[in-house]
């Protein structure tokens, strides 16, 4: 491998990552947050009535199963970029139970809202609200057509919710305070049953009010819903905004697409495939935030310090995502910012094909090397450094804002 000027890619990462932990005002470990209700209630919360327990108590809500495992959780960007059910062996990092029920098949998770302390940058930690004790949530990673059942428990101080952003034909499973059970309070647990539907990539997140309160928490993760080939055979244009002929040869080709995409399917294991979350932590709790990043770590795809011979140094937290250029590359990129309007991915020397909400299976932007999403918004990104010289390329928000105050990454092209 040519030699890669690892040690000025590291100086920036250093210099940005530096004053960023200076402008929060931290100099030693501190926990953000702890404001408790007067931070929060600059944000409003405690305002709905619909909230049923917005006080901070000193009351004991006691322990719910094995809730404390979730308290503790030694979150990993770098490892969170691949864990969901990819099929392979020792990759089915999310735990669900898969069986069929009335000829579909359930695939069951378990989600538990605690709140605990997330790392956002060296030295700063967050107060946050997390499903399973990680922001963000786990991937569920589930295919068209099956039922996706979560048994939820709310082991925070607060009442929260799952709302999925699916095609959900039940009200009483929408996750919002107004239908079915309602917000589910602390100490109490709810069965959501959703479908599957339609295949691409989404969101979920608590739907408590005040809604920005509960989501700059950390109450959101990603469900990527692989499309089901058989289905696309039959129905290929509701995968297409295309209104010409279908071919057999076009259909061929649509269902090529939804095998690489589908995990259980050969053609999905020459795809690397990465979740990529944009989002920011307002530690102040002045509706702004003071933090960005992609998957919770400011700059933890920035470039440390390695050997000189690319190996990272023990304990360094800081280090690109390595490409292999003889993989086709597929980022589910999700935007989960508060506050701010919108959020963008830029790739540097590189275009890429993008796949708004990952609905359709026809990129809906060829050629591009920026996309905008606002708060809500995915989309499939996937690249193809085959033609790239070995070396570190940038991808960030293309807002220099966000960058300076933690959303700058590198792929490191091998
Ligand atoms: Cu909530």
């Amino acid at each position: 491998m040519p030699s890669i000027n690892y040690a000025r890619a590291a100086e920036v990462t250093d210099r940005l990552e530096s004053r960023l932990v200076e402008s929060i005002g931290v100099n030693r470990r501190t926990v953000l947050g702890g404001l408790g209700v007067a931070g929060s209630a600059a944000v409003g919360l405690g305002g709905s009535g619909a909230t049923a327990t917005s006080g901070h108590g000193e009351e004991d809500h006691g322990t719910f199963g094995a809730v404390d495992e979730y308290r503790d959780t030694d979150f990993d960007p770098h490892e969170f970029l691949s864990t969901f059910n990819t099929g392979r062996d020792g990759q089915d990092t999310v735990p669900q139970a898969v069986y069929d029920e009335d000829g579909r098949t359930v695939r069951e998770f378990e989600l538990v809202a605690v709140d605990t302390t997330i790392t956002i940058a060296p030295g700063v930690e967050f107060s946050a609200w997390a499903y399973n004790g990680q922001v963000p949530g786990p991937t569920l990673r589930v295919e068209e057509g099956d039922l996706v059942r979560i048994e939820f428990t709310n082991a925070g101080e607060h009442a929260h919710t799952i709302h999925p952003h699916l095609k959900n034909t039940n009200p009483r499973m929408d996750g919002v305070p107004q239908t079915g059970p309602g917000v589910v309070s602390s100490g109490e647990s709810f069965t959501y049953e959703w479908v599957a539907q339609p295949a691409g990539v989404h969101l979920y997140h608590c739907h408590s009010l005040p809604l920005k309160a509960h989501i700059h928490r950390g109450l959101y993760g990603t469900i990527v819903v692989d499309p089901d080939p058989e289905r696309v055979a039959e129905r290929p244009r509701e995968y297409v905004n295309y209104h010409g002929p279908i071919t057999d040869e076009f259909r061929a080709r649509l269902v090529a697409e939804a095998e690489s995409r589908n995990h259980q399917y050969p053609a999905n294991d020459d795809v690397t495939e990465l979740v990529v979350v944009m989002n920011g932590f307002d530690t102040d709790f002045d509706g702004e935030n003071e933090v960005y990043a992609a998957n919770t770590r400011a700059f933890a795809y920035g470039v440390g310090d390695t050997d000189g011979e690319g190996t990272w140094q023990p304990g360094e937290t800081r280090r690109p995502i390595r490409i292999d250029r003889t993989d086709r590359q597929r980022v589910y990129l999700v935007n989960a910012v508060e506050f701010d309007p919108i959020n963008s991915f830029h790739t540097h020397s590189q275009f890429f094909d993008y796949y708004d909400h990952g609905t359709t299976l026809l990129p809906t932007d060829a050629t591009v090397d920026t996309v905008m999403q606002c708060q809500a918004q995915r989309g499939i990104v996937e690249l193809d450094y085959a033609d790239h010289d070995p070396g570190l390329y940038m991808f960030h928000a293309h807002q220099s804002e966000f960058v300076e105050l933690g959303w700058m990454s590198f792929f490191e092209v091998v």
